[in-house]
């Protein structure tokens, strides 16, 4: 016999997004439980995003669990962009009047939501294991799952799915009542994290004739760094000595030098694509984060959209239930969707000027070439860069 579990609203997935939901949710008293499919320690170690808008930031805030990130994270007021030898500084704050991005590891959000959540004793079934969603279009949608050969079904008034790109809530949706757009790139990220000092004090995005690469950094003696790498890349073939090499000679002569090897901590690669599910709701489901969209990382977008996504369905749900207005839940998927497409065309913009496509013709590079001039010489390209980096407003 399943043991029966009642509550407002049943999250799907221990990400930052579910985790973010479930805080906020809390702070309002509004009862949630986390169901997650992977352990807490897997969840806690997957290397993901690195970079943070404000308005992430604030939300933290919200949620109690900014305390650590003040503390730890790296300001940036600015980036660069190298398009083979030449090189572009933008100044984010002078571009954007005031605002910046923080460099804080998806990790330590993850983590900190998670001992936040830990510490308020809220319900969370990690592990979870057969996990299905059903009576959607019912005022009150299952969850069903086991836990340790335990079956659970919780009775819930809505369902969020934060359970990303793979999860079971969008595929549970009926063919006919959802829409995908999808855009998928013919090239992966290596990524590597080491504990070296980062090659420079901001970030460097960088398009080489040999591919993109990118030099980020979780703290002043933790760099992560990726390159450009075919889909099918057999992680094998890639010793640390190789993407040292294969870096050091895409970086631009002038930076190169400075470049301190050491052992990798983590290798991993990462498909790249566009993909849009629409709309965000099926019946009492809403998708949120990864499980309804997914943006290439070279925007540093993922995460953030996320977060608003988050946003705009906390403040519904609580809407919803502290004054029984049910506007911001009717709206949700329109609202969130808007502000989607347009990281989706900010990070698919990106990913065409700073990557070498296999398939692309000589026209086709010429005009990232005129992409790049253009932006080194027009301050109003610039400006829209950056106000797209540190995130379009909620
Ligand atoms: P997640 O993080 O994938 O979490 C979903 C959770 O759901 C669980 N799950 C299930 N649980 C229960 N039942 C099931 N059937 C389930 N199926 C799955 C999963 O185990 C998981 O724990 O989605 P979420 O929370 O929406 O968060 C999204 C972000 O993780 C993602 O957008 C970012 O990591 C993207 N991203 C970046 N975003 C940024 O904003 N800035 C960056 O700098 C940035 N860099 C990156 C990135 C993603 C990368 N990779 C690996 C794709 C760099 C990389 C390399
Ligand atoms: C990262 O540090 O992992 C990172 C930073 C910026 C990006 C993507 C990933 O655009």
């Amino acid at each position: 016999m399943p043991k029966l579990l009642k509550t407002q609203v049943a999250i799907i997935g221990a990400g930052p997004s579910g985790l973010l939901l479930g805080q906020l949710l809390a702070k309002h008293g509004i009862e949630n439980i986390v169901v997650e499919r992977q352990s807490k320690e897997y969840v806690l170690s997957r290397i993901r995003a690195g970079v943070l808008e404000q308005g992430t930031v604030g939300l933290l805030d919200e949620a109690g669990v900014g305390e650590r990130l003040h503390r730890e994270g790296l300001i940036h007021h600015g980036f660069d962009i190298a398009f083979h030898d030449h090189h572009l500084h933008l100044h984010l704050e002078q571009l954007t009047q005031g605002k910046y991005v923080t460099v804080y590891g998806q990790t330590e959000v993850t983590k900190d939501l998670s001992d936040a959540r830990q510490a308020s004793h809220l319900d969370t079934f990690y592990e979870a294991s057969h996990v299905q969603v059903s009576e959607l279009l019912t005022k009150k949608p299952l969850v069903q799952f086991e836990q340790d050969h335990q079956a659970y079904q919780i009775e819930a008034d809505y369902i969020a799915g934060c359970d990303g790109y793979h999860g079971v809530c969008r595929a549970s949706i009926p063919r006919e009542s959802i829409e995908e757009f999808e855009r998928v790139y013919p090239f992966g990220w290596l990524g590597i994290l080491s504990d070296t000092p980062p090659v420079q004090e901001e970030l460097l995005y960088g398009n080489h004739p040999n591919g993109f690469y990118l030099c980020s950094m979780r703290s002043h003696t933790r760099s992560r760094y990726y390159l450009q790498c075919s889909v099918d890349e057999d992680i094998a073939n890639w010793p640390d000595e190789r993407f040292w090499d294969q870096l050091q000679s895409r970086l631009p002569s002038s930076i190169s030098a400075n470049l301190v090897r050491g052992p990798s901590i983590e290798k991993s690669i990462a498909p790249l694509r566009s993909f849009v599910a629409e709309p965000l709701r099926y019946g009492q489901m809403f998708l949120a984060g990864d499980a309804g969209h997914i943006v290439p990382p070279t925007g540093a977008k993922g995460l953030n959209l996320a977060a608003s996504d988050i946003y705009y369905l906390s403040n519904a749900l609580i809407d919803f239930y502290r004054q029984s207005n049910p506007k911001g839940l009717e709206s949700y998927s329109r609202t969130a969707l808007q502000r989607i497409w347009k990281a989706e065309r900010f990070s698919w913009w990106l990913t065409n000027m700073l990557h070498q496509f296999p398939e692309k013709s000589g026209f086709d590079q010429r005009i990232a070439q005129a992409e790049f001039d253009y932006l080194c010489q027009s301050e109003l390209a610039q400006k829209a860069l950056a106000e797209n980096y540190v995130g379009l407003p909620y």
